[in-house]
C-alpha cells in the first residue's frame, strides 16, 4: 500500500528543490533526490591543519612527517577509522619559501606501504614520490630539494602504485604553501588560520557504524555522498576580518566541485595551482577538480550569514545525464562550509591590488609537440608500466603537450609531475573552464582537448621516472598513468627505473 511510484518521485523532486535553496541540508538525509548526504548535528567550528614551519637555518628547514592511523571524529557523533600525517587525519600545512632547501623525514607508521608525492613541487624526480618511491611500513624516506617555485598553494598527499586513491581517502593528504617575497609584499590577507584559510574539500562514504566505506563502486571508485572541509561535515567558521582569503585544495578521489556562495555574490580568484594570477578575476562560480587549487578572496560584512557551496554544474560537465553513463554526481548540490562576517568593528578591507605578478608565457614557437589520448582507463591506448618510458625529454625547454578526453560520457583530468602550464586553447566542448594562471591539473570534459605550454624543472636523471596522469583517481589506479624521464641532449633512460633493479630481481 505504498505510494505510487509516481507520487514517490515527486516527492523527491520537491526535497530536492528544497535543499537546493539551502533551507536545510538536513532535508537531504535519506533522501533520494540527491545522491549527496546532509550534514549531522549542529555546525562544528572549522578545524584548522596545523602549520608546520620546520626547523630551520638561514634558508635550510627540514621537516618531518609520520604517517600514522587513528581515530578522528569526521561526523558528528561518532568517530571514524582514519590515516593522517603527524595525527590521525590529514596533515599539517607546511610552509616554505622559494629558494630553500629542504629535507624531509617521512616516517611510515602504518602497517603498509605507502608514498608521498608533493603535488605541483618542481623537484628532481628522485625526491618526487611517485610509486617508484615506497616507504615501506617502519621506514624512513628522506628527499631532498631546493624550492624552485613561485608562491602557490600545493599539496602532498601519497602516490602508491594502484592505492593512491585508497590512501588518499583514508586521509594522507596535507596542503604547501609556498611564499615568496614578492607574494609577500602584496596587500592580501596572508595570516594563517586568522584571514588566510586553508580549506581541504573532501567527500566520503561512511558505513552505519561511521567506518569509511572502501567499496570502490562501478566505474566511480571511491566517489563520496558526504562532504568534508578540514576532515569535518558541517564546517562553520566565524570571520573576525571583512575580507578572507580562502585557499581551495580539491582533495577528493573523483568528485568536481562547483563553487559559489549561497546568495550568488561574486568574489576574486587570484592564484591557481601553481601561482599567483596576473591580476584577481571576478567569479561567481568556479570549477575545482580533483587534484586541483584555487585561491579565492571574498569581502564579508559584519555578522551576517553565507555559504559556500559547490553547485551542480549547469552543463552537468558535459557528461550525458542518463542511465547509462555512472553518475559522477555533476548535478550534485551541497553546502560545504557556513561562514559569519566580523564583529561592527572590524576594520574595512584594503583596495585590492590590481597587479599580482608579471604574467609570463613560455616560449612555445618550434616547441616539440605531444598528443595524450585518454579514453576509458588509458592513455594513447596504454596502461601504466612502472618499467616502461612513455616520454623522454632530453632538452630544458618549454613543450606543447595536446590532451583529448577521447571519451563521449566520461569526465577526466590531466595532471602533470614537475611542471607547471598554462592552458593555450580549450576545444571540442561546450563547458567553460575557468583556465588562467599556472596550473598542473587541468579538468577535461567528454570530447575536450586542452592544449597546454609546459614548463618541466630540469633535473636529468636517466634512472628515475616522473608521472602524468588523470587525477581522478580511480583512473590513474586503474593505469590512466604514464611516465617521462628528463635526461641531457642524447642519453637515454636507464634500462631498469628507479627501484626497477630490485623489481627485476636484481641485487643491489
Ligand atoms: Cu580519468
Amino acid at each position: 500500500m505504498g505510494l505510487p511510484e509516481l507520487n514517490r518521485r515527486t516527492f523527491f523532486k520537491g526535497a530536492g528543490a528544497l535543499a537546493a535553496t539551502a533551507v536545510g541540508a538536513q532535508l537531504l538525509v535519506g533522501c533520494n533526490a540527491s545522491k549527496v548526504r546532509g550534514y549531522g548535528g549542529s555546525p562544528r567550528a572549522l578545524p584548522i591543519p596545523p602549520v608546520e614551519l620546520g626547523v630551520r637555518e638561514g634558508n635550510k628547514v627540514h621537516f618531518t612527517l609520520v604517517a600514522q592511523a587513528g581515530d578522528t571524529q569526521i561526523l558528528p557523533d561518532v568517530t571514524t577509522h582514519t590515516w593522517g600525517f603527524n595525527g590521525t587525519h590529514l596533515g599539517p600545512t607546511l610552509v616554505m619559501k622559494s629558494g630553500d632547501e629542504v629535507s624531509v623525514d617521512v616516517t611510515n607508521g602504518l602497517d603498509e606501504m605507502t608514498t608521498v608525492h608533493w603535488h605541483g613541487m618542481k623537484l628532481p624526480a628522485v625526491a618526487d614520490g611517485g610509486p617508484h618511491s615506497p616507504i615501506g611500513a617502519g621506514q624512513v624516506w628522506s628527499p631532498e630539494w631546493t624550492v624552485a617555485n613561485e608562491a602557490a598553494t600545493l599539496w602532498y598527499h601519497p602516490h602508491t602504485h594502484g592505492l593512491t586513491g585508497l590512501h588518499a581517502y583514508r586521509g594522507l593528504a596535507g596542503m604547501i604553501i609556498v611564499e615568496d617575497e614578492a607574494a609577500t609584499a602584496l596587500d592580501l590577507p596572508q595570516d594563517y588560520g586568522v584571514d588566510d584559510i586553508p580549506l581541504v574539500l573532501m567527500d566520503h562514504r561512511f558505513l552505519e557504524d561511521g567506518s569509511l566505506d572502501e567499496e570502490d563502486l562501478p566505474d566511480l571508485g571511491l566517489l563520496g555522498d558526504t562532504p568534508t572541509v578540514n576532515g569535518i561535515t558541517n564546517a562553520h567558521f566565524a570571520a573576525s576580518t571583512r575580507r578572507v582569503r580562502f585557499r581551495l585544495l580539491n582533495g577528493s578521489n573523483m568528485r568536481f566541485f562547483n563553487m559559489a556562495f549561497s546568495d550568488g555574490r561574486q568574489f576574486q580568484v587570484i592564484a591557481s595551482d601553481t601561482g599567483l594570477l596576473d591580476s584577481p578575476y571576478e567569479m561567481s562560480n568556479l570549477a575545482i577538480g580533483p587534484g586541483e587549487r584555487w585561491e579565492i578572496l571574498v569581502d564579508l560584512e559584519p555578522g551576517e550569514d553565507v555559504t559556500l557551496e559547490s553547485v551542480g554544474f549547469a552543463d552537468n560537465f558535459g557528461v550525458p545525464d542518463d542511465e547509462f553513463v555512472p553518475d559522477f554526481g555533476m548535478g550534485d548540490s551541497f553546502q560545504l562550509l557556513t561562514i559569519t562576517g566580523p564583529a561592527e568593528d572590524a576594520a574595512t578591507a584594503p583596495a585590492l591590488p590590481g597587479l599580482l605578478v608579471k604574467s609570463t608565457v613560455p616560449d612555445i614557437i618550434d616547441a616539440p609537440e605531444r598528443s595524450f589520448v585518454l579514453n576509458t582507463f588509458s592513455i594513447n591506448d596504454q596502461q601504466m608500466d612502472m618499467q616502461r618510458v612513455d616520454v623522454i625529454i632530453d632538452h630544458a625547454e618549454p613543450e606543447i603537450w595536446k590532451v583529448t578526453n577521447d571519451n563521449s560520457d566520461w569526465p577526466h583530468n590531466f595532471h602533470i609531475h614537475d611542471a607547471r602550464f598554462k592552458v593555450v586553447s580549450f576545444e571540442g566542448t561546450d563547458v567553460e573552464l575557468f583556465n588562467e594562471g599556472w596550473k598542473d591539473t587541468v579538468g577535461l570534459p567528454p570530447g575536450a582537448t586542452a592544449t597546454l605550454a609546459v614548463e618541466f624543472g630540469h633535473y636529468p636523471d636517466p634512472t628515475w621516472p616522473y608521472m602524468y596522469h588523470c587525477h581522478m583517481l580511480y583512473h590513474e589506479d586503474q593505469g590512466m598513468m604514464g611516465q617521462f624521464v628528463i635526461v641531457n641532449p642524447g642519453d637515454k633512460p636507464a634500462v631498469h627505473l628507479g627501484s626497477g633493479a630490485a623489481a627485476a630481481g636484481h641485487e643491489h
